[in-house]
This record gives structure tokens, C-alpha cells and sequence, in this order.
């Protein structure tokens, strides 16, 4: 750890789009959906922690594992002094096994939700003395200008989670091309991005981590009718929906449903949407890669897999991309 005072400079970010119209208008479409970005709020997040948790669930800690075994050679690649941007950065969890081997001079973790943000980033900054942090609250997946942190040599992109999967191909090279530009904004050098990738595996190993037999990931699922409730009066009936989500091996992802039991009607914000009988709302898809559909993938937006580390099954993947 450094020994300089730590500074905590919020940067000016973006808003999250409106639940409301986003709901509005994924439920009129033909086939009924919902973004999974609004799983999110303070009950799904809770949830979702949850479900990284269980024992079926072997992303996060495979993960986690990969990260600290792999520090060394990740702080080789970024170098000291550096900034690390972190991309969708949460409770900054995984981060802090990081920052001891890596020895960054500035942190720049961006998240949608500002106070949340600003709360866990003074915590980190308790810990961490003289680590220069700039939290962004901002949606992660606009075009952001990051301006570089003075002094720093160089910065890393951080994309951990396996989050990537949650996002169609064409929009992940998309997302992966906006986060080329916001690292290598005017004079910034650009060091790499380090990304957490879910591997294509067992069909059976991948439907038990989406259906976990404690039905955590169901009701994580279903917060989304619960949010749609809580917070705009809408009067979808929990029961009344089944969570499924198989996997499709010829896609390469898992897909989750909320499936209409019965048939039924919902009012929201004045308007009334009708269900039928087994009919499917779509709330997220998770692609999954083997490593050299994600070099594929990787290379539409500009980088090169320029080192990848898998854990002993070939479970989940960290891949480090250069540009
Ligand atoms: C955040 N994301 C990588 C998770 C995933 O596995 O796709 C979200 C999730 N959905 C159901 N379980 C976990």
C-alpha cells in the first residue's frame, strides 16, 4: 500500500434509461422482452450476490480464483503506476485482489448507480492511502471519454464477471470497440483490457448454474416483475409466471424466459398487456466461448488475445487484450 493521502475525484457521468419506457416498449413488441440490464436494482443486486454463491454457480469463484492466482503476470502486463478502469465495477470486490500486486496509481470504477458507487469507493479508499480514485457513475456500455489520470503510465481496462456473455455478439463488439476508444482517449496509452469470459461446456453443468436447485436464479428472474411492481405500480402476479432457462447449444448461450402460466392481463402506466397461456417474455441471454470464438470476437473490435488463463477444467477464461 502507498502512504500519500488517497483522493476520490467523482467524474461527470451518464443516467441509467428509464425502466419505465424500456418496459413499456419491450412488452409491445411481438416477442415480449425485457433488458436484462434492470435486473440490477437493490433487491436483484442482492440476489445476484447470492446466486454467485451457490454451488452450481462456479463463474464467480472460478473467477476469483484465476485472478489471484494469476496477479503476478497480470500486473506484468499492466504495469506499476498505472490506471485501472473498471468497467460495470459493482461492489468492487474483485479489484482488491488487484491492487496489492498490481500497485496502480489511479482506480477509475464505473457504475450506473452513483451513491452506491461513491459509498463503496470511500470504503476502498480507507484501504488503500494514496491510490488516486475517480468513480464515474455512468452507464458503462455508452461511448464514455474517460480523461486520463495525470501521471499515470498507461492504463487497463478491468471487464471481470463474465459479463461480456450478456450481450449479443454484434453488440459485444460494439461494446468492446467503446471501451478501445475510452481507454485510449487523447494521450492515453492504452495498456490492454482484462476481461472474464464463460466458457462453452457440458450442456447439463450450464443449465444447473441457471437453475440452481435453491431457485435463487428464479427469483432473481422474477425481481423483474417485482421491480416493474415496486416501482411502477404495475400488477404482474409473481405465481403467475415460471422461470426457464435452457441452454441452447447450437447459439452457444443460455436464454431466460419468464413463461405466462395462464393466460392473463397486466396494467402498467395505464396500459393493459394481454399473455398468453405459455407465453415467453425474454429477460437475458448468456453467450458463451470457447477461446477462439472470442479471439474471433475480440478481433472485430480491434484487439488481439494477446494472453489468456484458464482454470484446470476450462471452466471460465481471463483473457488479456492488446490492441
Ligand atoms: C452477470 N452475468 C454474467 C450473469 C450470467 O451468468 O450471465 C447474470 C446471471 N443470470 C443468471 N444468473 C446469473
Amino acid at each position: 500500500m502507498m502512504d500519500t493521502p488517497c483522493t476520490v475525484v467523482p467524474l461527470a457521468g451518464t443516467r441509467e434509461d428509464d425502466f419505465a419506457q424500456c418496459l413499456l416498449h419491450g412488452l409491445s413488441r411481438p416477442q415480449k422482452e425485457i433488458p436484462c440490464k434492470y435486473f440490477y436494482d437493490e433487491e436483484g443486486s442482492r440476489l445476484f450476490d447470492a446466486i454467485c454463491e451457490l454451488p452450481e454457480y462456479y463463474q464467480t469463484r472460478t473467477e476469483t480464483a484465476l485472478l489471484a492466482r494469476h496477479a503476478p503476470e497480470i500486473a506484468r502486463r499492466i504495469g506499476p503506476q498505472s490506471e485501472i478502469v473498471e468497467f460495470g465495477a459493482g461492489a468492487l470486490k474483485k479489484i482488491r485482489l488487484l491492487l496489492d500486486v498490481v500497485r496502480p496509481r489511479g482506480y477509475t470504477p464505473i457504475d450506473i448507480s452513483g451513491d452506491y458507487l461513491m459509498g463503496v469507493t470511500r470504503t476502498l479508499a480507507a484501504e488503500y492511502p494514496g491510490l488516486n480514485l475517480r468513480p464515474l457513475a455512468a452507464d458503462f456500455t455508452a461511448a464514455l471519454a474517460v480523461p486520463p489520470l495525470p501521471g499515470a503510465h498507461g492504463r487497463a481496462g478491468f471487464f471481470p464477471g463474465g459479463t461480456i456473455g450478456n450481450f449479443r455478439p454484434e453488440a459485444a463488439a460494439g461494446l468492446l470497440r467503446r471501451m478501445r476508444a475510452s481507454l485510449g482517449g487523447a494521450n492515453a496509452h492504452c495498456k490492454g483490457l482484462l476481461i472474464g469470459v464463460d466458457l462453452v461446456k457440458d450442456p447439463a453443468r450450464l443449465h444447473a448454474a441457471y437453475n440452481d436447485a435453491a431457485g435463487v436464479t428464479a427469483a432473481f428472474n422474477k425481481n423483474l416483475l417485482a421491480r416493474a411492481n415496486r416501482e411502477l405500480g404495475a400488477d404482474f402476479d409473481l405465481d403467475a409466471f415460471a422461470h426457464y432457462a435452457p441452454y441452447n447449444p447450437v447459439a452457444r448461450r443460455v436464454e431466460m424466459y419468464l413463461v405466462a402460466q395462464a393466460r392473463q392481463s397486466v396494467t402498467l402506466r395505464g396500459r393493459r398487456f394481454d399473455f398468453a397461456a405459455g407465453e415467453a417474455v425474454h429477460t437475458e441471454d448468456s453467450h458463451k466461448y470457447t477461446p477462439d470464438s472470442f479471439a474471433e470476437l475480440a478481433a472485430n473490435a480491434g484487439w488481439r488475445l494477446a494472453e489468456q488463463w484458464r482454470d484446470a477444467e476450462d471452466l471460465f477464461m481471463l483473457a488479456w487484450l492488446e490492441s
